[in-house]
């Protein structure tokens, strides 16, 4: 039963699948008695990351800490799971060079501004437009696509099964 840890760090807008895909991959990892932690910087934010807003600077530290933290839990021999909308390139670059080369898998949910929209699962792109919500990311504060992740995954074109599927062979290839 022994297997590699790493962080899988999921990116992308909110509303992009970034949370079910986390979720869906534990259960996979879990039914392969797989011991995974799950790191979702909107639950977080409940907690350890309660003080941090939505500024480029509480951004930078919700990503430092979510990235820190993870490192902990892959010291540990866990594989750890970040869903967050981590929307700069420069904060992920950070939390990356935290990890070795092999334990950092960058993961880009990649679902076009429309289709995020028009799923707004929480209503919050509607708040947003509104100016209900300011510095929200892909309306009023730039979501940086990422350059060099390992794995894209596009949930506007494809479904959850087949996303899923795609991320669970990459993933079993670095066991
Ligand atoms: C972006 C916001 C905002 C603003 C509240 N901008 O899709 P959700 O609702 O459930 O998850 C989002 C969450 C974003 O937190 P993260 O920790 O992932 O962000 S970051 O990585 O950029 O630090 C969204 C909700 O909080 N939310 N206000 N202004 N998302």
């Amino acid at each position: 039963n022994q297997h590699k840890s790493m962080m899988i760090w999921f990116t992308g807008l909110s509303g992009s699948g970034k949370s079910t895909l986390a979720n869906a991959l534990e259960k996979v990892l879990h039914a392969q008695g797989i011991r995974t932690y799950l790191l979702d910087g909107d639950n977080l934010r409940h907690g350890i990351n309660k003080n941090l807003g939505f500024s480029l600077e509480d951004r930078q530290e919700n990503i430092r800490r979510i990235a820190e933290v993870g490192k902990l839990f892959v010291d540990a021999g866990v594989i750890v799971l970040a869903a967050a909308i981590s929307p700069f390139e420069i904060d992920r670059k950070a939390a990356r060079d935290l990890f070795e080369a092999s334990e950092f898998i960058e993961v880009y949910v990649k679902c076009s501004l429309d289709e995020c929209e028009i799923r707004d699962p929480k209503g919050l792109y509607k708040k947003a437009r509104a100016g209900e919500i300011k510095d929200f990311t892909g309306v009023s504060q730039p979501y940086e696509e990422p350059l060099s992740p390992e794995l894209v995954l596009d949930t506007s074109t494809q479904s959850l099964d087949e996303t899923l599927e795609q991320l669970f062979i990459f993933i079993k290839g670095r066991l």
